[in-house]
C-alpha cells in the first residue's frame, strides 16, 4: 500500500476517509449499572451514545489502526454515556487516545485488577500499557472527541467488561463528576 493523509475535524470528531461504526443505547445496555433507565430510553427512541470512525488500514501485525471516537453527551441513570469497553485479544498491544474535544474520563482494569481513572481533556494523551482494559465516558456537556492509535492486529475482547463491568461507576452527583464503588462488582 501506499502512504496517505486522512483528515479529522477536531469539532465534529469526523476522520475521512474512514469507516463509521455507531453504537445506540440498545448496543450497549448492558453496560450500564440502571439498565431499567436503559430500556426506558430505548423506548423513547434509542438515541446514539456514541461513534467511532476508522481509517482504512490492514488488521496486520507491522501496521498502526487508528480512529475517532465521538461520544454524545448524556446519561443513563445518573451514569455518563460510555463505550463498551475491551481488552485487546492481543493482550500485549498498548493503546494511546488523545484528546481533541471536550471532558472525559478513561477508566482502565489491568488484568492484575488495578483499576484507574484519568481525565480527558483537549490536548491529554492518554498511554494505555498492554494488559489493561479501556472504556471512556463523556462527562461534559458537548462532544467528547478523541483520537486513538493502536497497533492493527490488536483485536476487541468485549466479553470480560460485559459480564463483570469495571471495579468503579463514573456517575454525577449533586451536578458534580464523581467515582464510586460498582456496587455489583
Ligand atoms: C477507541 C478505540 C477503538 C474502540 C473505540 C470504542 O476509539 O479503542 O478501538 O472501538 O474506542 O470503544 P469500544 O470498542 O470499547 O466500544
Ligand atoms: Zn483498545
Amino acid at each position: 500500500m501506499k502512504p496517505y493523509n486522512v483528515v479529522i475535524n477536531f469539532e465534529s470528531g469526523t476522520l475521512d476517509p474512514g469507516k463509521r461504526i455507531i453504537r445506540k443505547v440498545s448496543d450497549v445496555k448492558n453496560m450500564f449499572y440502571d439498565t431499567q433507565a436503559a430500556e426506558e430510553l430505548i423506548q423513547k427512541g434509542d438515541p446514539m451514545v456514541y461513534e467511532v470512525i476508522y481509517a482504512d488500514v490492514p488488521e496486520e501485525q507491522g501496521h498502526l489502526g487508528h480512529c475517532t471516537t465521538i461520544i454524545y453527551p448524556g446519561k443513563i441513570g445518573n451514569e455518563y454515556f460510555l463505550t463498551k469497553g475491551h481488552y485487546h485479544e492481543k493482550l500485549s498491544t498498548a493503546e494511546i487516545y488523545f484528546c481533541l474535544r471536550g471532558q472525559g474520563r478513561l477508566i482502565m482494569e489491568s488484568t492484575d485488577g488495578d483499576c484507574e481513572v484519568l481525565e480527558m481533556f483537549p490536548g491529554s494523551a492518554s498511554y494505555i500499557p498492554p494488559n489493561w482494559s479501556h472504556r471512556t465516558m463523556n462527562v461534559g456537556k458537548e462532544l467528547l472527541v478523541f483520537y486513538c492509535i493502536f497497533p492493527a492486529d490488536a483485536g476487541h475482547d468485549y466479553a470480560t467488561i460485559e459480564e463483570q463491568g469495571y471495579p468503579k461507576l463514573v456517575v454525577e452527583i449533586d451536578g458534580k463528576v464523581t467515582v464510586i464503588d460498582n456496587p455489583k462488582r
